[in-house]
């Protein structure tokens, strides 16, 4: 069997690039989600490359739903070799004091307690191997607070804390664990967090060539087919118009 590799959220942006990329490179890969109709047109896709594809329908926010979905695994599919924990989303922009504290569950559920049940569910079958790789999609929203960003931004700061103790806690069982901190990137990402008006989400990319999913995907192979024993801990990735959360430099 080839080496397999497990991506949350492949129904699009990063997870679906990152799907493809290791698809095309040999790698049998489980797809996962909620949109079901989604998941069944990549596992068609992808099963162009000569490859084998499991496709996993479940909310990362639903702890039951994730360790039913990794035990129930076929036996020859528990051999992961590489996770992607890439599931996750901003919504909204209010500022602290106007925040609608349902988009805050939204997004600590999803960012932060989707990518712990994922990782308690799929990192003992490493530990059991004595390898594998975790990636953590963290964000410069991580690194740096910006107006409205709020609770989004301790999402991704929460994630930047746990890839490291994940590296400290897998360290003697041979796991690599590495961020992925992008910044700027034209996917679905702001029609999500603008709940569907694509105006306020196109204008986010105004004037910038932001990165893309396939950017990220690259970066994730990259960092997948280094020698053993590199691991990346940390890659931040902006587009060259963006230096950090405040400072981008627009072409009008
Ligand atoms: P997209 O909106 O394009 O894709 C998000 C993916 O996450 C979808 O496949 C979606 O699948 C999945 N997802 C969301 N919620 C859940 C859930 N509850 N359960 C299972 N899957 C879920 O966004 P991106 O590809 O841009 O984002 C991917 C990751 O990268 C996120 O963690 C995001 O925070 C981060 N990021 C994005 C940046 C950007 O500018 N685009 C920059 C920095 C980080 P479905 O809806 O089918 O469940
Ligand atoms: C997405 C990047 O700067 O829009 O995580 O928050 S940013």
């Amino acid at each position: 069997m080839n080496r397999i590799i497990l991506i949350t959220g492949a129904t699009a942006g990063f997870g679906r690039a990152t799907a493809l990329k290791f698809a095309k490179n040999g790698y049998n890969v489980i797809i996962t989600g909620r949109r079901k109709e989604r998941l069944d047109a990549l596992e068609k896709e992808l099963s162009n490359y000569n490859i084998k594809v499991l496709s996993l329908n479940f909310d990362v926010r639903n702890s039951k739903e994730v360790e039913s979905a990794v035990k129930t695994l076929p036996e020859e599919w528990k051999n992961i070799d590489i996770l992607v924990n890439n599931a996750g989303l901003a919504v909204g922009l209010e500022r602290i004091d106007a925040g609608i504290i349902d988009d805050w569950d939204r997004m600590i559920d999803t960012n932060i307690k989707g990518l712990l049940y994922v990782t308690r569910a799929v990192s003992p079958l490493m530990v059991v191997r004595g390898k594998g790789h975790i990636f953590n999609l963290g964000s410069i929203a991580g690194k740096g607070a910006y107006e409205g960003g709020n609770v989004y931004c301790a999402t991704k700061s929460a994630v930047d804390s746990l890839t490291k103790s994940m590296r400290i806690d897998l360290l003697k069982h041979n796991i690599r664990v590495t961020q992925i901190a992008p910044g700027m990137a034209d996917t679905e990402f702001s029609l999500v967090r603008f709940k569907g008006n694509a105006e306020k989400a196109n204008a986010v990319y105004k004037g910038v060539t932001a990165l893309t999913a396939e950017d990220i995907a690259e970066v994730i192979y990259f960092c997948a087919t280094l020698p053993d024993h590199v691991c990346i801990n940390d890659l931040v990735i902006t587009p060259t118009q963006q230096a950090d959360v405040y400072f981008t430099n627009r072409k009008t």
